[in-house]
């Protein structure tokens, strides 16, 4: 665990591509827990349980800005930046073409998205010519693993989406599988068997089955949301997960220098 906490401390993006901080695009469901992540991944660095990224089911589910957050460690920032977005969805979240516009590193920190009409050229806060740091090397899709019906169509064909724009500029994808938690009763009781929980396991197979990503971009984590202190598995699980992203980061800008 410390050497997992250790080695994204020291993490720094490929040399001699440009990139000064990896981003990973955090997307997916409204609601899948994407925000609480970015809490999640802070609260480690910070030493106790805090909040920075807006959460929750009213109000703050239904945000409309795109922040790429930054991790503080102590004095100094961690190399990588977390891009949360609203989420794929047709009423509240954001569409295709925001979606291939932050791939390419288009949208700015605290950009105000408006539903049904995606950034264009025009619009003065547009980047028009982003560099490589601008855009995502890694792409986070967030599927709400509680929820009894864990791949319905809505879902998958969002995921379909981002597979598709990903893939066609190289950038690789992950799963992040939230709430497991509240996959199973006993899973919540002990929290440190998660990954070896039979049913955690089953999720986690059907979801890799059904987007047809390898089991081990299927990631399981556990935010935390209700906890006041930091909890060892909750921290391994999301360190983990994170790690993940940042080795995937890393193969995309090897791609670029390969190229
Ligand atoms: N039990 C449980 N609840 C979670 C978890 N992650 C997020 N939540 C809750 O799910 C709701 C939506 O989370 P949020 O981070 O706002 O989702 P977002 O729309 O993807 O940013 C909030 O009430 C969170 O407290 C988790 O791992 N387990
Ligand atoms: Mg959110």
């Amino acid at each position: 665990m410390t050497s997992l906490k250790k080695w994204i401390e020291d993490y720094c993006p490929v040399d001699d591509v440009g990139v000064k901080q990896s981003r990973i695009l955090l997307t997916g469901s409204v609601g899948a827990g994407k925000s609480s992540y970015v809490n999640t991944i802070n609260s480690i660095f910070r030493g106790h349980v805090t909040s920075q990224a807006g959460i929750g089911s009213a109000e703050n589910s239904l945000t409309t800005i795109y922040r790429c957050h930054q991790v503080r460690n102590g004095s100094t920032y961690l190399k990588f930046r977390l891009c949360d977005t609203p989420g794929l969805d047709d009423a509240h979240g954001i569409g295709e073409g925001d979606l291939e516009a932050i791939l390419d590193g288009q949208v700015p920190d605290r950009y105000t998205f408006h539903p049904f009409s995606p950034i264009t050229t025009d619009n003065p806060e547009y980047i028009k010519s982003p560099s490589i740091n601008d855009k995502i090397h890694c792409a986070a899709f967030f599927i709400d693993g509680g929820s009894v019906d864990v791949m319905n169509d809505s879902i998958l064909s969002k995921f379909k989406l981002l597979q598709k724009l990903a893939n066609q500029r190289g950038v690789p994808q992950v799963i992040l599988l939230t709430k497991v938690d509240q996959i199973g009763l006993e899973v919540e009781d002990n929290l440190s068997n998660l990954l070896h929980s039979s049913k955690v396991v089953y999720v986690v197979d059907q979801v890799a089955q059904l987007t047809g990503l390898p089991r081990g971009h299927v990631l399981p984590v556990k935010n935390y949301e209700k906890e006041t202190e930091l909890n060892e598995t909750v921290d391994k699980y999301a360190l983990l997960s994170l790690e993940q992203m940042l080795q995937s980061a890393d193969d995309f800008m090897y791609g670029i220098l390969d190229a």
